[in-house]
């Protein structure tokens, strides 16, 4: 197999370097994905296979909602929602962004969503979601949507990383997650809070107190991990490739509506790549965005606290400087 081994501006056919035909078969022959380092992609095949046992089960696991009793309902509604939160209001908001604080009671229910969740330890999640940030949308990008709609939405899973995002990753500073004592205790016990929260419980809480079949539960425990997965996923793909940008045309990140109702507020892409800071992701408040409802609701029983928020001037002037108005006029019709 012909070797890529193309620079950032050396697209030349040599000795040791791969031709135009082999860049193309590739799909690696752009700057933006090559860099300046040689990189040859490298499929990982257990991660494809696990992927693909992972879906067909899920799958098969739909056939069983016809026969779901209501409480079996709720409760996969329930579990959706909140090991969605570990990730919004968890992984994101408040451990990769530091958009707020929080109290202990709430850090401990979060990570608890979060190992639900299962998308690796709030460690991992957030060296690579800060990465994605700093790199945004270039080689070091753990999800580099340049690098297309499938390999941002979950290709960037099933091969290893560019040597650029490891780089990159390096020099990101991740001390105040390193003196958290919830986020390394998950971190050191990853594989059995996953396995606890997110398929044992979820297996025998409607067994034993509504006499759900194991079978059943088991199975809409995978639905729901599926299910948050992709939801997750679409804020790296289709809010990086569908929608409007108000905030910052110059930039990937979009608004994305239908986004945003799956991934509980996370669809505000553009405005949240453009105010990373924001507890709220998005100038809309409550609407659209469950995430920010718990964070509120959180806030007024003392357990969130040092809410931050980019001032309704600071983004009128970004807008005005890097943004599009009558965009922002449209998006609040649209959201009204
Ligand atoms: C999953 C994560 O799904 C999803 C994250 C999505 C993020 C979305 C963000 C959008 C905003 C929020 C929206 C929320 C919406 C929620 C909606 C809810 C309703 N920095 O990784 P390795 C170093 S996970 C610094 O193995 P390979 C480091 O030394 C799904 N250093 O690289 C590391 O060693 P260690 C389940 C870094 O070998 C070493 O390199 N999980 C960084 O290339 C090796 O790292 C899976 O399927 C960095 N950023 O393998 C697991 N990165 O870690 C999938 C690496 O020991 N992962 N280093 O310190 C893997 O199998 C592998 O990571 C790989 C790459 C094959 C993908
Ligand atoms: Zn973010
Ligand atoms: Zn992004």
């Amino acid at each position: 197999k012909p070797v890529v081994n193309l620079q950032h501006d050396d697209f030349e056919s040599d000795s040791g370097h791969a031709t135009e035909s082999d860049e193309e078969k590739n799909g690696l022959n752009d700057a933006k994905i090559q860099g300046k380092e040689p990189y040859t992609r490298q499929i990982v095949w257990p991660n494809i296979g696990k992927f693909i046992i992972l879906h067909s089960l899920a799958l098969y696991g739909l056939t069983f909602l016809p026969s779901l009793t209501w409480q079996s309902w709720i409760f996969l509604l329930v579990t959706y929602q909140f090991s969605g939160a570990g990730i919004t209001a968890g992984a994101h908001r408040l451990w990769s962004h530091k958009t707020y604080k929080a109290k202990y009671p709430l850090r401990l229910f979060l990570a608890v969503g979060n190992s639900m969740a299962g998308e690796n330890s709030i460690y991992i999640w957030t060296r690579d979601h800060r990465t994605h940030h700093k790199c945004s949308e270039t080689v070091g990008d753990p999800h580099n949507a340049n690098r297309g709609f499938f390999f941002a939405h979950m290709g960037w899973l099933l091969v290893r990383k560019h040597p650029e995002v490891i780089r990159a990753g390096k020099t990101i500073n991740m001390t105040d997650l390193e003196n958290d004592p919830i986020v390394m205790l998950q971190h050191r016990h990853y594989i059995p809070c996953f396995l606890m929260c997110g398929f044992i419980l979820p297996t025998l809480i409607p067994h034993l107190f509504w006499g759900e079949p194991l079978t059943t539960a088991y199975f809409m425990a995978v639905v729901r991990y599926v299910a948050v997965l992709h939801f997750t996923w679409l804020v790296n793909s289709a809010a990086h490739f569908y929608g409007m940008k108000p905030y910052d045309h110059t930039i990937g990140p979009t608004e994305n509506m239908a986004v945003s109702v799956l991934a509980m507020g996370e669809g505000f892409h553009n405005y949240h790549h453009t105010f990373p800071y924001d507890y709220s992701t998005s100038e809309w408040g409550f609407s659209f965005n469950v995430t920010t409802v718990l964070i509120e609701a959180m806030a007024a029983i003392g357990q969130a606290y040092d809410l931050r928020k980019a001032s309704p001037e600071t983004v009128k002037a970004r807008v005005a400087r890097t943004g599009v108005p009558e965009l922002t006029k449209e998006l609040a019709m649209e959201i009204k």
